[in-house]
């Protein structure tokens, strides 16, 4: 791959004689046939009241990760990204992405709900051992991805009777 591939150098301005760059890590992604970075947002809530749903992905074309607390979730204002649809629960990536993901846990009023629940669990082998997502709070975690195929994640937490079916899948291809 050549160089410009990797740092895509952008010319913001030549007014008054200075030229400006500005440096992506990669370009940005409009097609992804390169490796992105790529941001997922997800709720999850018991099963029978949905599970875990992705409600939208976005490509991000800067270095910097959006600003994150567990209260408000990520920040994208200012924030450089290219949203694209996304929903179900299959993640999609390729060899070399970055993929961050912002999973919020939903307080279900379904009395399928399992009393006093206090968080929804997430666990991806091999990226992510055991998170933990609050009900009313977001969860988030980074993970690089290095090899295709399908990996499947779940919820480590007895949320509800049908709780064994609140599973998804990643889906990464090479490219
Ligand atoms: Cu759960």
């Amino acid at each position: 791959m050549p160089i410009v591939g990797l740092l895509g150098l952008v010319v913001i301005a030549a007014a008054g004689g200075g030229i400006y760059y500005y440096g992506y890590l990669h370009p940005p992604c409009t097609n992804c046939s390169v490796p992105s970075h790529r941001l997922y947002f997800m709720t999850a809530t018991i099963f029978e009241a949905g599970g875990f749903q992705i409600v939208n992905g976005a490509y991000l074309n800067q270095t910097d990760a959006p600003s994150f607390n567990p209260t408000s979730g990520p920040n994208l204002s200012g924030v450089k990204h290219q949203n694209y649809t996304a929903s179900g629960t299959t993640i999609n990536a390729i060899v070399g992405d970055t993929v961050t993901l912002y999973i919020f846990g939903v307080n279900s009023t379904d009395p399928a709900q399992v009393p006093r629940l206090q968080a929804h669990g997430f666990s991806m082998t091999p990226y992510v051992a055991s998170g933990v997502i609050p009900l009313g709070k977001w969860y988030s975690v980074t993970f690089i991805v290095n090899q295709a195929g399908t990996f499947p994640y779940f919820c480590t937490i007895t949320c509800s009777a049908k709780h064994y079916l609140m599973v998804g899948n990643m889906v990464v291809s090479s490219g």
